[in-house]
């Protein structure tokens, strides 16, 4: 378990760290200069049968509160350090109100210099600093008098201090580490430390850093100051990293050490607001602020989500904008200072790491964020009959540390159903077939004579509006299912076809024939229409109810070409390079200049080649279009 210390400038926390310990958390040159803490420092207490304390040691001066929120934010106990001689000062109210936004509720008061008081002024102290915590996470904990110099209490205190308890963080989640120091060590490299946030770091591991997403590989590692082979959650480790890129400029105090799974940085996070109750102001929409979390600490904007203010002591959700990516994770817990730094204004939990850049306040997204606010056995359950109706299984493992096995246990136990990544519940699933086979049968009905519809506009006619991937989830499944079928580039039902009257079936064969034969320079219209006898409106309604069908292509009015021709066409405009002439296209096809030109035309209308001049290139994505090319 970690112990942090709290309290305000010259309360003697660093000097009861050392009567605890034995250890001067005041390494810096400057700290021992002017008698003072500046950054976090750390100490360790053996207590010779195995278990251990350990202690962050943060600095109460007013300017250094970043540096202990730094350390703040990995503890598992407060130690808040109140001076008999001097009582409640402005840092031991903000020390205690990050406490209580962080939602720690262990923790002991010491009653520090009490070899400078007498026993009146001890229990006066006592009486105020009680009641400062009656309002807060720590209320009721106990307050004992100590004394550095004398050594008074300090026993008691480290006995209390253990029954305290142990980590309450998980080692069942992915590896993260929250980084607050890093620096090289001569011979080994690059080494970081902090606080293992969830899971288990070993030897070995393949590890990132995020936001960077640089690799670094575990070669050695101290847990609590020991040499070990692996570090869990709730203890503070130094990890000596290796990796390509790996160097101390590319480290910072901030960044997380994770599994490469739970790298996915955000710099939109939904959350749940909570403004003290010592503001003066409401707080207002876009307002902003410094945003602590872990050990990160980043300038940001606070959009309020349900309001334009918010009131002293409420809270509400909203989303904290951040000028750049960090990582972060539901559950974990933010504090937020005014925009000149000067005090501690609101605390947050997050609700969604990943909040979206639109929509971000509408009655459907604030209905998925309550229940997002869920614990995680029910959160699934809940979201799953949002409006959304899906659930992105990996985003969802994601936000919250869960394993994939554990994510499909969730779901299962929601009575979800698993579909390319997306969780359901059944009767979702029921429903959305409902819409794809009753919009594909009115569509059917309302164009008898056309094949089915491009995907892209059945999704924007369903009743339903899915976002494209989920859209195409549900496809892949009802395909699947055989409830739809994909003919071409075109969905059906499998009972729909088109066919053709005997008439128009013998007069096609006779017309596929002469647009096999010459392939690359096709008889237009009206020569079918004088060589068959056929008047020529009767030939272009034949025509283009097979271009419907997808065997012929339009490629200039009156002019088609065999689908598989197009696709050929394609494969040797591709086959000349990356700069070439109509000329040369002309050359391969043998078939004119002007259809020459006609077809490019065409390529250039569906984005399969860009024109520059004279000179065309084809697009990549685009070659697919009319399928394969033959042969
Ligand atoms: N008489 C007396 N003096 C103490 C005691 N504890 C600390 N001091 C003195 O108080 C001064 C400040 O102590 P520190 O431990 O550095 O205080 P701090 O809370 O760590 O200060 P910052 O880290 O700068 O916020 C030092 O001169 C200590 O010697 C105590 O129990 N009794
Ligand atoms: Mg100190």
């Amino acid at each position: 378990m970690i112990v942090g210390t709290a309290g305000h400038i010259d309360h003697g926390k660093t000097a009861l760290v050392k009567a605890l310990t034995g250890v001067d958390a005041d390494r810096l040159k400057e700290e021992k200069a002017r008698g003072i803490t500046i950054d976090l420092g750390y100490a360790y207490s053996d207590l010779g049968d195995g278990r251990q304390l350990g202690f962050v040691d943060v600095p109460g001066h007013e300017r250094f509160v970043h540096n202990m929120l730094a350390g703040a934010t990995g503890i598992d106990a407060a130690l808040l350090v109140v001076s008999a001689a001097e009582g409640i000062k402005p840092q031991t109210v903000e020390h205690l109100q990050i406490m209580d936004l962080l939602g720690l509720d262990r923790g002991i008061v010491a009653l520090t210099k009490a070899d400078l008081a007498n026993d009146d002024q001890l229990l006066e102290r006592m009486a105020e600093v009680e009641t400062l915590l009656s309002s807060t996470s720590l209320k009721g904990a106990e307050i004992i008098p100590v004394s550095a110099i004398t050594g008074q209490g300090v026993d008691e205190l480290k006995s209390k201090l253990l029954t305290l308890g142990e980590s309450g963080k998980g080692t069942a989640g992915h590896a993260r580490l929250a980084v607050d120091r890093c620096f090289l060590l001569p011979g080994a490299g690059v080494v970081v430390t902090g606080t293992v946030h969830a899971g288990e770091i070993r030897v070995g591991d393949h590890l990132l850093l995020s936001p960077s997403g640089l690799e670094a590989r575990v070669r050695s590692l101290h847990a609590q100051n020991r040499a070990a082979e692996v570090g869990h959650a709730g203890e503070r480790c130094a990890l000596n990293l290796s990796g390509a890129r790996l160097s101390k400029e590319a480290v910072k105090r901030g960044d997380w050490v994770v599994s490469p799974d739970l790298h996915a940085p955000s710099d939109r996070l939904d959350v749940e607001l909570k403004l003290l109750a010592s503001e003066e102001e409401p707080l207002k929409h876009w307002s902003p602020a410094h945003i602590h979390l872990g050990a990160a600490h980043v300038m940001g904007r606070i959009a309020l989500l349900d309001g334009d203010r918010l009131m002293p002591g409420s809270s509400c959700l909203a989303q904290l904008v951040l000028d750049e990516k960090i990582g972060a994770l539901a559950g974990d817990r933010v504090i937020l200072r005014d925009a000149s730094a000067l005090r501690t204004i609101a605390g947050a939990a997050v609700v969604d790491p990943f909040g979206p850049p639109r929509n971000r306040r509408t009655p459907r997204r604030l209905a998925e964020l309550r229940a997002l606010r869920h614990p995680d056995t029910a959160v699934l359950p809940a979201l799953l009959r949002e409006e959304a109706g899906h659930v992105d299984l990996a985003r969802f493992g994601i936000a919250r540390n869960l394993r994939a096995a554990e994510v499909e246990r969730l779901l299962m136990e929601a009575g979800g159903t698993k579909v390319a990544g997306f969780g359901f519940l059944a009767e979702t699933l029921a429903a959305a077939r409902d819409d794809l086979v009753g919009t594909l049968k009115s569509f059917h009905e309302a164009s008898p004579d056309a094949l089915g519809l491009p995907p892209e506009r059945l999704r924007v006619t369903l009743k339903k509006r899915w976002p494209p991937a989920v859209f195409a989830a549900l496809l892949e499944h009802e395909v699947a299912a055989r409830s739809v079928t994909i003919d071409g580039a075109l969905v059906r039902l499998p009972g729909h076809s088109l066919t053709l009257g005997a008439k128009d079936e013998a007069l096609w064969k006779k017309i596929a024939a002469d647009l096999t034969r010459e392939r690359f320079k096709p008889p237009r219209v009206r020569d079918f229409a004088e060589t068959y006898g056929v008047a020529e409106p009767n030939v272009r309604k034949l025509l283009r109810q097979l271009a419907k069908l997808g065997r012929v292509v339009e490629v200039a009015p009156d002019q088609f070409f065999l689908r598989p021709v197009v696709a050929e066409m394609i494969a040797i405009a591709n086959g000349l390079g990356s700069d070439f002439t109509a000329a040369q296209f002309r050359d391969k096809l043998d078939n004119g200049r002007k259809l020459a030109i006609l077809i490019l035309e065409f390529f250039d209308r569906h984005g399969i080649t860009i024109r520059r001049g004279d000179l065309r290139r084809t697009v990549p994505q685009k070659l697919g279009q009319y399928g394969p090319a033959p042969g």
